[in-house]
């Protein structure tokens, strides 16, 4: 599902298109939501005053807290009785949050991640292996829906039981697999395990989201399935997966303008930074019904990538999510992401593509330890190699990111595999600790 007259518009047509959403989608907030006429009228903010895309920045921000306090309906600008399906967020601490989705937004939200999946390489004959959890997640259901739609013979494998896993994927032929990239690479591994060789397959592509994941995790993914890997963006309260993905060039997201106004804002002044600049991706969603957000901050950072890609998109594209302001980790003063981490330990030969950041006090110090996992067939008993891999890591890691971090180097598949989003960071600093998410 390839919609040239949107995705490649000119930038005016696509521009134009937004502003007479966005305008009617301020009023349909203002007049139906309790919580946005109160914040508009505080601000000063009259919706029936914007006249350019530019305007929206008088709107205030929508944050997590928002939706939080909302709970559970609070947000819904239609009677429930208009809602067909309710998600909620994977969120790991705190109150949770719901999604409400009127049959329209379901039909968008399908045609969105056709969309994706048909700029990743697949076609109405595609097999496709659903390996995202099925529940309130929106991976599983959302990704579900989104093949049905383009056609492809979905298979709703959702996530876990690894074996089954490649074994439908052998014996179905299933051509993409959709699932987080750690999954991915916990695939591969249980394929290699299983003495499955990814030549034996038909699989060949994947569309993997809903974690950070660096390049390098592409190119392991890669070579492990014998595939070409391409990234799924989007989050449950602005939708759930197909609010952005890549086309077969790889070279960042293209963002669906034509349902999300798209903004990158200063985390500190939060004022629009310049294009190519990071900041906190912040969306407005234009078409949706169930729950409209305006400028909802989404913690994400990323920046805009700027000039043409080579497929012919005229969809603005955004950079692979560098992780989340949250999960930002403040090494000695200085700030580094998981993400990062990730970057610098899978470009090293010798480590395997498994990694955990724990965190703990040492005294009333803040103790930080990258726990990498060393490379199948590399001998633990040959100490002097060893302690070389490890002082290399070490190098590396303070080289890139500017700040020393101890290295603990652990057997091979001693690090927990995960079948949704990957625990990166272990934090003992604190008693409870949050759920994985799926
Ligand atoms: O993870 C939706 C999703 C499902 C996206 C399947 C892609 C594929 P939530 O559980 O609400 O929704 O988590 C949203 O996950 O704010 C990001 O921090 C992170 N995230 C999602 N996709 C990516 C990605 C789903 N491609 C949160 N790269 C978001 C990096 C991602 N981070």
């Amino acid at each position: 599902m390839y919609r040239p007259e949107i995705e490649s518009a000119p930038r005016e047509a696509i521009e134009k298109l937004q502003l007479e959403r966005l305008q009617s989608m301020l009023i349909r907030v203002y007049d139906n939501v309790g919580m946005y006429r109160k914040r508009f009228d505080e601000a000063g903010f009259d919706p029936r005053s914007v006249q350019s895309l530019e305007d929206l920045s008088h709107a205030p921000f929508t944050t997590k807290d928002d939706l939080r306090n909302a709970y559970p309906y609070g947000l819904f600008a239609v009677p429930l009785k208009d809602i067909v399906r309710i998600h909620s967020s994977s969120g790991t601490t705190g109150q949770i949050t719901v999604g409400g989705y009127t049959r329209h937004d379901l039909e968008v939200w399908a045609e969105l991640v056709a969309r994706v999946l048909t700029a990743a390489g697949a076609t109405a004959d595609s097999i496709v292996q659903v390996a995202y959890g099925y529940g309130l997640f929106t991976g599983g259901l959302g990704v579900h829906d989104g093949s049905q739609l383009l056609g492809a013979m979905t298979v709703p494998a959702s996530g876990g039981n690894t074996k089954r896993q490649v074994k439908m994927l052998k014996d179905l032929g299933v051509n993409l697999l959709a699932c987080t990239p750690s999954y991915a690479l916990r695939i591969a591994e249980t394929m290699q395990e299983m003495g499955v060789d990814a030549d034996e397959m038909a699989l060949h592509g994947g569309v993997f989201g809903a974690e950070p994941w660096s390049e390098q995790m592409r190119t392991q993914i890669e070579n492990g399935l014998g595939i070409r890997a391409t990234d799924i963006y989007g989050l449950s309260e602005v939708m759930g997966p197909g609010v952005a993905g890549e086309c077969e060039c790889q070279s960042g997201l293209h963002v669906f303008e034509d349902h999300f106004l798209l903004e990158v804002v200063d985390t500190e002044t939060l004022k629009p930074v310049p294009d190519n600049q990071y900041g906190e991706v912040v969306f407005t969603t234009l078409t949706k019904e169930g729950i409209p957000l305006v400028r909802y901050r989404t913690r994400d950072i990323s920046r805009i990538i700027l000039g043409e890609c080579a497929c012919g998109r005229t969809l603005r594209r955004m950079e692979r999510i560098t992780g989340r302001s949250d999960d930002m980790l403040i090494i000695r003063g200085v700030n580094v992401y998981p993400s990062q981490i990730e970057q610098v330990l899978l470009g090293i030969p010798g480590i395997a593509p498994h990694y955990q950041v724990v965190l703990s006090k040492k005294g009333s110090m803040d103790h930080i330890e990258a726990q990498v996992e060393v490379a199948p067939g590399f001998s633990f008993d040959e100490v002097s190699k060893l302690e070389m891999l490890k002082r290399q890591v070490g190098i590396e890691l303070a080289s890139s990111l500017s700040v020393s971090i101890s290295v603990k180097l652990v057997e091979p598949k001693s690090i927990t595999r995960s079948e949704g989003k990957a625990k990166r960071v272990v934090d003992l600093r604190v008693k409870e600790e949050g759920a994985a998410g799926q």
